[in-house]
């Protein structure tokens, strides 16, 4: 427990600070007291939470100071967006909700993106903003940085919570805990007004308001004639397919997943972020052969899944809707997903852990492993792609295509399958997500169910300061756009990321051209020629201007080597990509004309 009188806290802080604690303890020199800063990062500290990434301001700055005092990582960002993504990446990986921390009104907005965006993906975190004065802002009175961010966060978030006095923080943070890890995870809003920060309270009141919470994430225990049905249609297929999620990556549950997959030899199919549960490797992979099964599946078992846009909803052509209605079963936290898109034959409702065992343990010694009829046709599909996908990457067509370059990264992620691979653009996204096999769980971390630009460098941050692994954030020029100025902040913690911008001079490509002839170029296209290398040289780091292949492998092999922040421009054809790259069909202009 901390304390505000404690000398040797006092001298490792800034002399103002230090004065101020002081005169309060003057104030009360018996007693030993404790301050609002010191309960938060207290309540904090007490349930495992070790990081906060942040961006400082009015009311917070002192609160990042002596949370770094008291031993705790701070990671301080350029603009709150990258820190909110920061910490949702950290919530995905640990299990434990990322902590992003802003200032008021104008902080406390550029970090909901990154809150919003991290419920829709059903990653843990909270997003601690300080707020004006409740009796200013209640009467719009025009506080400094005025706003009601209580209303404005809880319609974009799982929950939200204000606290008002000292001796409410521990639960405070505590329903902030439970509310952001237990059942679907999400993100939570904690509004703490700046009044809250120093208010004092006898210490030893103070560690007893304090709550360190119990089995935040439950085990949920599918029920026994949920796992009948499910196996009892799984067992009736003829081609049955395995789809696993990122609801899957983030559940933990590595090896009954496995179990599930190679004991009941069904073929699988994982989302992007599910890329590495198994190796992508794995002779039960179908991604190479997964328009083929997607259309031929009769029964789908989805594991942390959801039917939405990424999975055309489960419906039309895709899944081969001519054929015949085909039959679900799905593992989910939340049984409000279920029948969400279509009509689920099987809902398994529970935590991914429990429902995949107890899945397993149903299979029984007799389980008929699915007709070799299927699992040839997928093989025969696969291993045709395959070989046309090989050529394709054995090409070194100058300048660089998305092909060749990433052909390069994927030969430098099986070399090193730890380390942490981000991505995000369009072409880009589409084709590494392809191209590049991940061979670990949770070593993909990308643009997520929205689909979102701009994820790139908070993710890269968190995951090398949670994982001290090295990690390649591959780029669209466009996408890295949104994040680029963290490259400071990637230097000055002196961290293993290794960026690789794709640049094909704009937004998709970099050919458009401005039909009316006006001075302005087209909205689509950038500067041609940039030198994104130049921007991780200014802050210290490793720039490397590559135009070729071989460039571009040995640069990306010296930086997860040496582990210096280092940025590959990487000149792709500025003619290579498409239009929103394989959501095309979404363009409202394409669509009508289809
Ligand atoms: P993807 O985009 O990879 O298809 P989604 O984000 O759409 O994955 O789906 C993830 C699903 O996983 C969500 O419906 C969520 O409720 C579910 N989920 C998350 N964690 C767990 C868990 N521990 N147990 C069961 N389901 C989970
Ligand atoms: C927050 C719309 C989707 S993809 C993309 C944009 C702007 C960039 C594509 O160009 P990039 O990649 O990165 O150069 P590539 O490989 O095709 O050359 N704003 C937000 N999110 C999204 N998704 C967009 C805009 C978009």
């Amino acid at each position: 427990m901390s304390s505000v009188t404690t000398d040797k806290q006092a001298a490792a802080l800034d002399p103002a600070i230090a004065r101020a604690i002081k005169s309060i303890a003057d104030e009360t020199p018996e007693q030993e007291t404790t301050d609002g800063f010191h309960l938060v990062i207290d309540a904090l500290k007490l349930n495992g939470i070790d990081t906060i990434f942040g961006l400082p301001g009015i009311p917070i700055t002192d609160l990042t100071r002596m949370a770094q005092a008291e031993g705790m990582r701070v990671i301080s960002f350029r603009h709150e967006q990258h820190a909110g993504n920061a910490a949702a990446a950290a919530g995905f990986l640990t299990q434990k909700p990322g902590i992003c921390l802003t200032v008021s009104a104008p902080g406390f907005l550029n970090g909901l993106t990154a809150l919003a965006n991290a419920t829709t993906n059903c990653f843990p975190m909270i997003l601690i903003s300080g707020s004006s004065e409740r009796e200013i802002v209640d009467l719009q009175q025009g506080d400094y940085e005025e706003m009601d961010q209580l209303a404005i966060a809880k319609p974009l978030c799982k929950a939200a919570f204000r606290v008002l006095h000292a001796q409410d923080i521990g639960v405070g943070i505590a329903r902030a805990i439970r509310a952001a890890l237990s059942g679907r995870p999400g993100g939570v809003y904690l509004d703490l007004p700046a009044k809250l920060f120093s208010q004092t309270m006898e210490a030893k009141a103070g560690k007893a308001s304090l709550i360190k919470v119990v089995d935040p994430a439950p085990r949920q225990i599918p029920s026994a004639e949920s796992v009948k049905r499910a196996l009892d249609l799984l067992k009736g297929a003829k081609r049955p397919l395995i789809l696993l999620g990122k609801g899957a990556a983030y559940a933990q549950a590595d090896a009954d997943i496995r179990a599930l997959v190679e004991k009941t030899g069904i073929p699988y199919l994982p989302m992007s972020m599910a890329k590495g549960l198994l190796p992508d490797t794995h002779e039960q992979s179908a991604a190479a052969a997964r328009s083929y099964v997607l259309q031929e599946a009769d029964v789908v078992l989805l594991v942390g899944a959801r039917l939405n846009w990424l999975l055309s909803h489960g419906k039309g052509k895709t899944w081969g809707a001519e054929k015949g209605p085909k039959k679900f079963i799905q593992i989910d936290i939340a049984p409000t997903e279920i029948d969400s898109n279509v009509a689920i034959e099987a809902p398994v409702i529970g935590d991914i852990g429990s429902c995949v065992s107890a899945l397993v343990a149903g299979l029984g010694s007799n389980w008929a492993k699915p007709p070799a009829e299927w699992t040839g046709a997928i093989a025969e599909r696969k291993d045709k792609n395959l070989s046309k996908m090989a050529q394709t990457l054995a090409a070194r067509p100058s300048p660089m295509n998305f092909h060749s370059a990433l052909s390069v990264i994927r030969e430098q992620v099986r070399q090193r399958p730890d380390a942490i691979f981000v991505n995000e653009g369009a072409n880009t996204l589409d084709f590494a997500r392809s191209i590049v096999d991940m061979y670990e769980p949770r070593k993909r971390l990308d643009v997520g169910t929205w689909g979102i630009m701009g994820i790139g460098m908070g993710f890269s941050v968190a995951a090398a300061v949670i994982t001290g692994k090295p990690v390649i954030a591959v780029e669209g020029d466009s996408a890295f756009g949104f994040s680029g100025m963290e490259v400071e902040t990637i230097c000055r913690y002196n961290l293993p990321v290794c960026v690789i911008v794709f640049n094909n001079n704009g937004v998709y490509r970099g050919t458009d051209v401005n039909p009316s002839g006006t001075p302005d170029v087209a909205p689509t296209v950038f500067v041609k020629n940039a030198r994104y290398d130049k921007l991780m040289e200014a802050f210290g780091g490793v720039g490397v201007h590559a135009t070729t292949a071989d460039e571009l492998q040995k640069a990306l092999a010296e930086a997860v080597a040496s582990g210096r922040p280092t940025l590959i421009n990487a000149v792709i054809d500025e003619t290579a990509g498409t239009e929103s790259g394989r959501i095309t069909s979404l363009n409202p202009a394409t669509a009508k004309k289809k």
